[in-house]
Order: structure tokens, then sequence, then C-alpha cells
């Protein structure tokens, strides 16, 4: 009889998992903490804590369930600290004749192990159900379509899962209630304080409690506020589940029927309801499709052409731009920052200085704690960098400080205005945003969706663009940047030390 290794990934912790559901009594389970997981890109110490002691937790949940285990720990001196290695070292050590796995959230591993199914001990890869959709349904509803808009492939998921669903139409009259969803911040608005956890108490209760601690406070504001930035509040009416749903603890699917019910219980209003589950059952299975039907291509893609390093500020936050700084200050105090902060401060500024994809997907990897790269890569080289061409965005997600001033109170504590374009006090925003579109004018005049805003750009006094573009140009010709990774006081790396 086939004796099974069923080799566990760091962000695959659900008991659910199909390989554990169909593991046969005699498989060994096996969980591996190696460094090279840990150093292939400087990960936010948070990151390295939270997916460590998950691992370790889910790891004793399931001897508790019987499961025979082997945990790999970061200071065992026989660990081959390579999961492909270590996993065909452990198969061997018990004695097992196939290695299973589930399908892995990176490409990198999905090919070593693609490429180890004809090895003399086999891996054997099976498809991750844990999402509602697999790629393979992806790849059917994106056949034959030019553009793999994220709101048709949405509201083809809510007529298949039927949530938010009510005799074949949506509930609330709409299937979209963004237009609902970007009020500003005003006044003396009062954000729920995040609950505190201990690090060694990361199970499944803390996560528990997260989750009831989203819908009793945050839920209802969701909706209203998801577009705002803040001074004051790291988090807003953000839910902070993606790191939990992305290592497995939680399900997309109990979290958006957790949502759904609270629409129906009359607690929770429909555009705060729709624009959470928006997120999950659209936008999040909708980058997984995209990440696994466009790769490897995709990390390769680079329409605009960007060759500038990372600015060296987004490791140390040592700028005087303050919208920067506190996002930069925030990421790297909490592993988070929430998504306009990541599309519309960092990623923005990024895109409007042309920074290069791989720099700055490997930002994104490192210092955030529910960093995987299927999710990560879409949206930071499709969505903020526009790199993939508009698959993902019809057009470029860039702004002006304007923008920022008016979704957040920062420009109120900055050394510049957002309402001048040129001189000593200008926001850089303001300069780079016309320059980037004077620069790739040719890529992206035609786009219907950028029509009026070229339009202001011709209307503009030659002088006037002329000292723009020479305010832009200052400022780049200055911006020092970071070729190499920068030592934030929280990206740790790897080291013995500080990881076990
Ligand atoms: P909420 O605002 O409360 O949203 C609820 C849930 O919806 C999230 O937990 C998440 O699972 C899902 N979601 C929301 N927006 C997206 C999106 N654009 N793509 C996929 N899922 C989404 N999310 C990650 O999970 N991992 C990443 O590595 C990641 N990298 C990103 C990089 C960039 C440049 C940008 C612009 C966005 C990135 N996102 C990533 C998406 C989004 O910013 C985070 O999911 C969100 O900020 C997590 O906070 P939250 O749980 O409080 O989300
Ligand atoms: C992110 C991460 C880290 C830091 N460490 C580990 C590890 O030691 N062992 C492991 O199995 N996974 C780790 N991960 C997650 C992986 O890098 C990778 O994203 C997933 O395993 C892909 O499914
Ligand atoms: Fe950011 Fe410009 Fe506002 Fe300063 S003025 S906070 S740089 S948008």
């Amino acid at each position: 009889m086939s004796k099974p290794l069923l080799l566990v990934l760091g962000d695959q912790l659900s008991s659910s998992l199909v390989t554990l559901r169909q593991a046969p009594d005699n498989a060994v389970v096996v969980l591996c903490e190696v460094a090279d997981e840990a150093s292939y890109v400087p990960h936010h110490s948070h990151k390295l804590g939270l997916f460590f002691a998950a691992m370790r937790h889910f790891a004793y949940q399931l001897r508790q369930q019987g499961f025979e285990v082997h945990y790999s720990n970061l200071d065992d001196a026989d660990n081959c600290h390579s999961l492909i290695r270590e996993a065909e070292r452990l198969a061997q050590l018990y004695g097992c004749d196939e290695i299973r796995v589930t399908r892995p959230g990176e490409w990198r591993l999905y090919e070593a192990m693609l490429n180890r199914q004809t090895a003399e001990l086999p891996w054997r890869l099976h498809e991750d159900d844990r999402f509602f959709t697999t790629p393979d349904d992806f790849s059917q509803w994106a056949e034959g379509r030019k553009l793999l808009r994220l709101e048709y492939f949405y509201r083809e998921q809510r007529k298949r899962t039927g949530l938010l669903m009510e005799d074949n139409e949506p509930m609330g009259g709409q299937w979209n209630f963004d237009h609902d969803n970007r009020e500003p911040i005003k006044g003396d608005l009062a954000f729920p304080t995040p609950p505190r956890h201990h690090y060694e108490k990361m199970t499944q209760a803390a996560f528990d409690a997260v989750k009831r601690h989203f819908l009793d406070h945050c839920l209802s504001d969701f909706g209203r506020y998801q577009d705002a930035i803040s001074e004051s509040s790291n988090f807003l009416f953000h839910s902070r589940l993606s790191a939990a749903l992305n290592i497995g603890l939680l399900s997309p699917q109990e979290v958006c029927q957790a949502a759904e019910q609270r629409y129906l219980d009359e607690q929770a209003p429909i555009n705060a309801v729709e624009g959470f589950i928006r997120q999950i059952l659209g936008w999040r299975e909708y980058v997984r499709g995209l990440y696994w039907t466009q790769m490897p291509d995709y990390k390769r893609r680079n329409s605009l052409g960007f060759e500038r390093d990372l600015p060296a500020f987004y490791w140390d936050a040592k700028t005087d731009m303050h919208c920067l700084k506190r996002a930069v200050e925030m990421t790297m105090d909490n592993g988070y920052a929430h998504h306009i902060q990541r599309l519309m401060v960092t990623g923005n500024f990024a895109l409007l200085c042309g920074v290069k994809p791989e720099a700055l997907c490997d930002w994104y990897l490192a210092v955030y704690i529910d960093a995987c790269e299927w999710v990560e890569l879409p949206n930071t080289l499709g969505m903020v960098l526009h790199a993939d061409g508009g698959q993902m965005g019809s057009k470029p997600y860039c702004a002006s400080g304007k923008y920022i001033n008016k979704m957040s109170d920062h420009c109120q504590h900055c050394r510049y205005s957002p309402n001048q374009v040129t001189g000593e006090k200008a926001c850089p925003f303001n300069s780079l945003y016309w320059h980037f579109l004077e620069q790739h004018r040719g890529s992206l005049q035609q786009n219907p969706r950028m029509k009026l805003i070229y339009g202001s750009l011709d209307r503009m006094a030659p002088d006037k663009r002329s000292a723009i573009h020479q305010q832009a140009q200052q400022f780049l010709d200055q911006l020092e940047t970071s070729t190499g990774y920068g030592q934030p006081h929280h990206t740790a790396g790897y080291t013995k030390e500080t990881t076990s």
C-alpha cells in the first residue's frame, strides 16, 4: 500500500485542505520552516512571526487530531532549508513512496513541483479547492474574451454562488454600490479600536475574535469609507482579514456568508456588505485567476518600460512627503496598510516615478504580512504599475496631490501644498502627475478614459507645461533610490536569532 508524505505549506493551514481531507491512515504530514522561503525577499518580521507561529500551532492541532506530523524547525541541524529538498529528505526518512501537495500559491514552487512529478519519488499535485474558483474555472470564463474585466467576472461569481442574490437578481437592486463607497473622513469620526493579540496566542480562537470584532464594529461603515485615508487611524473600517484568509485560517466562503447574514439580519447596509463581498468574491478570486492563467510571462511584463529603482525612503520613511511618510511608517509598524494607501499613495507615487516592476513587487511582497505572490503580483504589476498593458485596469490609477488631499487629512500636516504645481512648496505628486502623462502619451492618449485629462494637458500654456516638466525632472533627478534591500527596522530578512 502506498505511503504518502503530505507536504502542507505555510499558506495552507486549513483542516479542509484537500490533501488532509483525503489522507490515508499511514500518511505522514510534514510542515517545514525553511530559510529559502524566509529569505528570498527580506520579509517583515511580523510576516515571519505570523507564518511560523501559525504553522507551529497548526502542526500541534493536527497532532491532536491524530495525524502523524513531522515539523521541521528552522534550528534543526539536518534541515535542508529548501521546501523541495526537505520534503524529499523526509519522505526517505519515513519510507514514503510519494509526496502529495496542494497547488502552492507561487508559480516558482508550482513549476519546481511539476518538474518532480516524474522523479523516482514522484510529487502529486492536487487542485486547491479552498477558493470559490479554480484556475480552470477562470480560464473557461476568460476564453474568447478580449477584456478580462472584474465587473463581469464578479457578476458571474454572484450568480454562481448565490451570494447576495434573490430570484436570480442582485439583492438591493444593483450589482455594485461602488458609488456609495467613496466618502472621505470628516470631523471627529470615531474608529473602532483594533483588537490586540499576542503572537504566541495566534490560534484559531484569535482569528475568530478578529472576525467577530470586524463584523460587530467595522462592517456597517466599511462601504462608505472604503476609499478614505486617515492620519489618525491605521485601519479605519477595514477588516484586516487578508493574512488569516491567505494562510488558510479563515475560508473566503465563511467570511462572505457571515457578511451576507449581517445584511439579511438588517445589521449592516447593502452598500457595506456588497462592497466587502465584492473584494473577496470578486477581486480576490479575479487576481488569482489572472495570476494562474498569465504566469510565468506576467511577471516579466513592463508595458510602460519603467527602469527606476525603488525610492530609498520606502525602507525607512525618511521623506518630507507626509502621506508617503505615514504610509511607510504604518506599513513598517504593522506589516499592514489598507488598499487605498497601497494603491493611491505608495503605488501611485511609484507609478508616477516609473519604478520598475520587479523592484516594487519585491517590496510589497516583503513588507505586508498578507503578501503572497498570487495576490500581490497582479495588484502591484497590473493594478498599480499598469505594466500588463491594461489587462487588469482599463486605465492607470494615477492621481495628483489633489486626490490625496480630498481623501485624507495628510496634507494638513505636510510641508508641501497640494494646490501648488510648481515652486518650492508644490506637492511633488502634482508635477509628477503631468510629467507622467507627457512621458507616456504614446501609450495612453488613445485610451478613451484618458481623453479628458489629455485634453486638459493640451490646453495648458506651453510655458506652464515646460515649468512643470522642469519641476518634475529636478525632483526625479534628486530622488534617492535603493538598488538593494534597505535596512528598515522591521524587515528582518532571515536570521536564526530573530526568527527562531
Ligand atoms: P478589506 O479592505 O477589509 O477587504 C476585505 C478582503 O478583501 C481582504 O482581506 C482581501 O482578502 C480582499 N481584497 C480586497 N481588495 C483586494 C484586492 N485588490 N485583491 C485581492 N483581494 C482583495 N492583498 C493581499 O491579500 N495580499 C497582498 O499581497 C496584497 N498586495 C497588494 C499590493 C498592492 C500594490 C495593492 C494595491 C493591493 C494589494 N492587496 C493585497 C489587496 C488589498 O490591498 C489587501 O487585500 C487589503 O488591503 C487587506 O486588508 P483588509 O483585510 O483590511 O482588507
Ligand atoms: C512566506 C513563507 C515563509 C516566510 N516561510 C515559509 C516556510 O518556512 N515554509 C513554508 O512552507 N512556507 C513559507 N512561506 C510561504 C511560502 O513562501 C509560499 O508563499 C507558499 O508556500 C506558497 O504556497
Ligand atoms: Fe502628500 Fe502632497 Fe499632500 Fe504632502 S501635499 S501629504 S506630498 S499629497
